[in-house]
């Protein structure tokens, strides 16, 4: 593949005009669909109006320089346009297109700002605008306004009305066929990108230097990606957010990336881990979790609890323990007194869409009230039943976190591990393996992950 090509005709792969009109009539239907799903929160919450800013460009202290900027969520579920700052979408009960108001003022010192893809812009009433004034004089008198300024200078109780927030992030659980074409389309771009980076490890690089490679393989900049590569050669693999990439190239055992590429604002969440030495136990280890990894997958489906998977995920992390010596118990007991929490201290997945830790995972309704994690699994982000179209991250990880495996051995359980062998895995950091599931309204499952990879060989 060409990889100096502009994002719509990547996304066309074999068939660029095709595929690009067939994004465009997706849209159509989620913009449709997106509409029916806000009437009814506009009828709950008794507006007239929902008006959605995307945000506004944040300048650094003291200085004349500009954070790169993102559109927020709220907006981004609507308009792909997740790098133009400035802009207002206006969903009201009577007008059947939303508006939506582009900021347009003249400037020499930027280039153009992001424009939609061919066939979007359909779906609004465009309106150009130079001065916040203008959008003021199109507000009706109940407007619900939601963006982090408030510029239009909305009453307070009508500026991002909680009982508005509850209602939209609850009826995005369930990801319209557009939204799972964007996180699909995410995967398939970012399967040759964690090849590349996998290459680049193999080949001795350092940390920046996989990451370079992993970016140059999207065609993508650093600011454009879902969320900071997590890319942790050796010990650093035991590093669950080890942002803080190394410029110095290590002596390749081990490498865990966890990087994901958006899509019309949408993000793939993936993590692969790989051995440098295919015969070595810590090779054996990873190919016994993919297996487990993948048991843990298919246990999605309508009304399932994510927190029952989360237990039986720990009890599967505990056998691997075992089945390499480093557990001398059962799993059972290695799960009961939480021996296994100190190899797999995280949740095991979590609401993906366009937030990578897409919001309503914890929601009971749509009125805001929360499904709290279990006691014992206190950093669950995920307890609420699995709905239908939801897109699940499934990512067990086993890790030899030096800071855990200490407190462990000062503890009472300190004589249900084999340290000798903990001491032989320490230095390879730890395993996660990440894929991408939607949960279809026919309850079957599809792995988004492992079809990009087996599509992209
Ligand atoms: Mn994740």
């Amino acid at each position: 593949m060409n990889q100096f090509q502009p994002i719509d005709q990547q996304l066309s792969r074999a068939n660029p005009t095709a595929y690009g009109s067939e994004m465009a009539q997706l849209y159509q239907r989620h913009i449709a669909d997106k509409i029916a799903r806000f009437q009814s929160i506009l009828e709950a919450t008794g507006y007239q109006e929902i008006l959605i800013g995307s945000g506004e460009t944040k300048m650094q202290f003291q200085d004349d320089m500009a954070y790169s900027f993102k559109a927020n969520p709220y907006f981004r579920e609507w308009v792909p346009l997740a790098t133009r700052a400035g802009c207002y979408l206006q969903i009201t009960a009577a007008a059947s297109k939303p508006r939506l108001f582009l900021l347009t003022v003249e400037d020499i010192w930027h280039t153009a700002p992001e424009t939609l893809p061919p066939g979007f812009e359909q779906a609004f009433e465009i309106v150009e605008y130079a001065t916040v004034d203008q959008v003021k004089k199109f507000l009706g008198t109940a407007t619900a306004f939601i963006n982090e300024t408030n510029e239009l200078e909305a009453l307070a109780e009508h500026w991002n009305p909680q009982a508005v927030i509850h209602q939209i992030d609850y009826q995005r659980r369930g990801k319209t066929p557009y939204e799972q074409e964007c996180v699909r389309e995410a995967n398939r771009r970012a399967a040759p990108a964690h090849r590349a980076a996998q290459q680049a490890f193999v080949a001795g690089a350092s940390e920046v230097q996989i990451a370079a490679a992993y970016l140059a393989a999207c065609d993508c900049r650093e600011s454009e990606m879902p969320y900071g590569i997590i890319a942790g050669v050796n010990e650093h693999a035991a590093v669950l957010h080890h942002h803080n990439l190394f410029k110095q190239p290590q002596t390749p055992r081990s490498f865990l990336i966890d990087a994901g590429v958006e899509v019309y604002g949408y993000a793939s969440d993936i993590t692969r881990t790989y051995a440098y030495d295919a015969g070595s136990d810590f090779a054996a280890m990873i190919e016994l979790m993919d297996k487990k990894q993948l048991e843990l997958c298919a246990q999605g489906g309508i009304g399932k609890s994510p927190v029952d998977i989360h237990v039986l995920s720990q009890h599967k992390i505990a056998e691997i323990l075992i089945e390499f010596d480093v557990l001398k118990i059962s799993a059972e007991e290695a799960v009961a007194n939480d021996i296994a929490g100190a190899f797999y201290p995280h949740g095991l997945g979590h609401h993906l869409g366009c937030n990578v830790h897409d919001k309503g995972g914890q929601l009971a309704n749509a009125q805001g009230d929360i499904l709290p994690p279990p006691e014992k699994y206190p950093k669950l982000r995920s307890g609420a039943p699995m709905v239908a179209n939801q897109i699940h991250t499934v990512e067990p990880g086993v890790y030899f976190i030096p800071a855990f495996l200490e407190k462990l051995k000062a503890g009472e359980h300190a004589n249900s591990v084999n340290w000798s062998r903990v001491d032989e895995f320490v230095p390879y950091g730890g395993i996660r393996i990440e894929d991408n599931i939607v949960v279809h309204a026919d309850n079957s499952l599809e792995n988004l992950t492992r079809a990009a990879f087996a599509g992209s060989q």
